[in-house]
């Protein structure tokens, strides 16, 4: 999908870069797009952006470790005044995304590599950094990062020969992600992402040495912390996804599903709840006591015009929210959800 000559551009600008710091969407299509690119060329820092969009705030990570290029992976939005402290110390800027990005917020000193501006279809930001990159031995963490996000590459064929016993026959994103052994691998790297810093940090670090998926799989003392998380992540998955599955016997296309706890894992419920529902219309509904935000994640056909519509007519203060036509993520205050709950259901029209 990328041009030969954006592919020599991006291998250009990663060999150029002798200290570079790479900002990723916080999810293993941003994970796995990072660790591809620092492998080839084994240096840099990477930064999971936790709370989109990238602002001002995460600034500090450039006085703190100086780099001499950045790298911005599979994150959508970037405010203004991010790139207006860039310009200040003139630092070149490469940004690498699958979004369908208005290009008028790009600006012009940014090097942006996107082939779908202006269209949407299934792709990975994970995708494009193995095309850049083009590593064989790399090539199971392309399909890691890819099938996460709802894209299955044409090198799945090639990963087949490379790893029969962890492959599974399917054209099916979401089939593979729930039901082969390199989606274990993709589960267990999405998990180790909700850990806190140190254990995402230690997570990090075995993910630039490690050499095979096989050494993910197997629960060592390099990625014991992972494994746990996992543990722990998929118990409360499956508790949720029970209650959810009881809701939805009730509905006749949507399923607007709402929790709380510790955890935030509205992607992992609504795209488990895209699989077992493939035809409804999802909204996924994390809000915690501690947070007067509540994050929102939306699956189905259209759904991005349906979000779209609801911010419209809801006219809610703080909102943000983006995405896919067909997976979009959302924040809005908390004292807004009855409202919000509403619209959704006239919108999708289940009243
Ligand atoms: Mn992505």
């Amino acid at each position: 999908m990328l041009t030969q000559k954006q592919v020599s551009e991006i291998k250009e600008h990663l060999n150029n870069a002798q200290n570079p710091l790479f900002f990723f969407d916080n999810d293993p299509d941003g994970l796995c797009s990072f660790i591809l690119l620092q492998r080839y060329i084994k240096r840099g820092k990477g930064f999971p952006v936790k709370s989109s969009p990238l602002d001002k705030s995460y600034f500090r990570k450039i006085n703190e470790f100086n780099p001499d290029y950045i790298f911005i992976l599979d994150i959508p939005t970037v405010l203004e005044e991010f790139f207006e402290e860039i310009k200040k110390i003139n630092l070149p800027v490469v940004w690498i995304d699958h979004h369908n990005t208005e290009k008028s917020k790009i600006p012009d000193f940014v090097n942006y590599y996107n082939p779908l501006l202006g269209k949407d279809f299934p792709s990975s930001t994970t995708y494009l950094c193995y095309e850049a990159v083009k590593k064989k031995e790399d090539l199971w963490l392309a399909i890691v990062g890819s099938i996460s996000d709802n894209f299955v590459p044409e090198i799945y064929t090639e990963f087949k020969k490379l790893y029969p016993d962890l492959f599974i026959e399917s054209t099916n994103a979401f089939e593979i992600l729930y039901n082969s052994r390199i989606g274990v691998v993709a589960h267990l790297l999405d998990c180790g992402l909700k850990d806190k810093t140190t254990n995402v940090v230690k997570m990090i670090k075995f993910l630039m040495k490690v050499k095979s998926p096989y050494e993910i799989l197997e629960k060592t003392s390099e990625n014991l912390e992972m494994h746990e998380k996992y543990q722990i992540i998929n118990k409360k998955l499956k508790k949720f996804l029970e209650e959810a599955q009881e809701q939805a016997k009730g509905s006749d296309k949507l399923i607007f599903f709402e929790y709380g706890g510790d955890t935030s894992m509205s992607a992992e419920i609504s795209n488990s709840l895209k699989y077992l529902f493939p035809g409804k219309i999802i909204f996924v509904v994390y809000a915690s006591e501690s947070n007067s935000f509540a994050n929102i994640s939306g699956r189905g056909e259209n759904v991005k015009n349906i979000l779209d519509k609801v911010f419209q007519q809801g006219n809610f203060e703080n909102a943000k929210g983006g995405g896919h036509e067909n997976a979009v993520g959302a924040k809005i205050m908390k004292s807004d959800l009855p409202k919000f709950k509403e619209l959704i259901k006239e919108i999708a029209g289940e009243t």
